[in-house]
């Protein structure tokens, strides 16, 4: 089995649970112009730019609005989607995480980040996990959204290592595919039914070491 020498997280649905602070603007969002916005339509933007999820809501709803407008309407979404992360506390780093990274860096293993939100560094402060890592690639930095490998070649770019080297944790279907393309290995965060292409998955990072993650890449 090749080295493990970093790990790439993602951060919504990963490392934190914000699609719930998501899902409360977009449907503010969409009251406002008329129409609802389900838990289950929030599913489709998970991973998901914000322009793109922007795209996928007016969808849903059958509107059609200029450049101009949707470039208003997705600041106005951000606006209250930000009232709630500057309330977040390190209470919301999801279980198991902050003991994985201690344990990575016991292990010499790095640590990058790789999410498609423009509010990362925000959110990493807020929960006080800036430190933990070694390299940080958000949405501010890359033009191609997930599943193109931009965001993970770039995380293994700044830690140093190649991508045989590097291992994703994902909790979107276009998140594995990223990683995958890219050449990098891949554990899926939540249900295998939707990320059956990673190397294997599991539903949280309770009790999750780096000896749970070179066993579950050797099997
Ligand atoms: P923002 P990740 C993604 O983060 C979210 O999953 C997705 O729902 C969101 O639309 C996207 O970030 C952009 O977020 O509006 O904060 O720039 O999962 O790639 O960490
Ligand atoms: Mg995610």
């Amino acid at each position: 089995m090749e080295k493990i020498s970093a790990c790439i997280f993602d951060l919504d649905g990963v490392v934190v649970d914000t699609a719930k602070y998501h899902y409360i603007a977009w449907k503010s969002l969409a009251k406002g112009l008329g129409f609802n916005f389900t838990k289950e339509d929030n599913e489709r933007l998970k991973g998901v730019s914000r322009m793109r999820s922007l795209d996928i809501l007016m969808e849903i709803g059958g509107v059609d609005l200029d450049d101009e407008t949707l470039l208003k309407m997705a600041a106005k979404k951000n606006e209250e989607y930000l009232e709630y992360i500057l309330k977040m506390t390190p209470d919301e780093i999801l279980p198991g995480v902050k003991d994985l990274f201690e344990n990575l860096k016991e292990n010499g293993v790095k640590i990058a980040l790789g999410s498609a939100s423009k509010n990362a560094m925000l959110i990493l402060k807020q929960l006080k996990l800036t430190s933990y890592f070694d390299a940080i690639v958000d949405g501010t930095h890359v033009s191609k959204a997930k599943p193109d490998p931009e965001v993970f070649l770039k995380g293994a770019e700044l830690v140093g290592f190649k991508p045989e080297n590097c291992v994703v944790f994902e909790d979107a279907e276009a998140g594995v595919e990223a990683a995958i393309n890219g050449g990098m290995r891949c554990v899926g965060i939540g249900s295998p039914k939707v990320l059956g292409k990673a190397n294997f998955v599991v539903p949280g990072f309770e009790g999750f070491t780096f000896e749970t993650l070179k066993k579950g890449l050797d099997k």
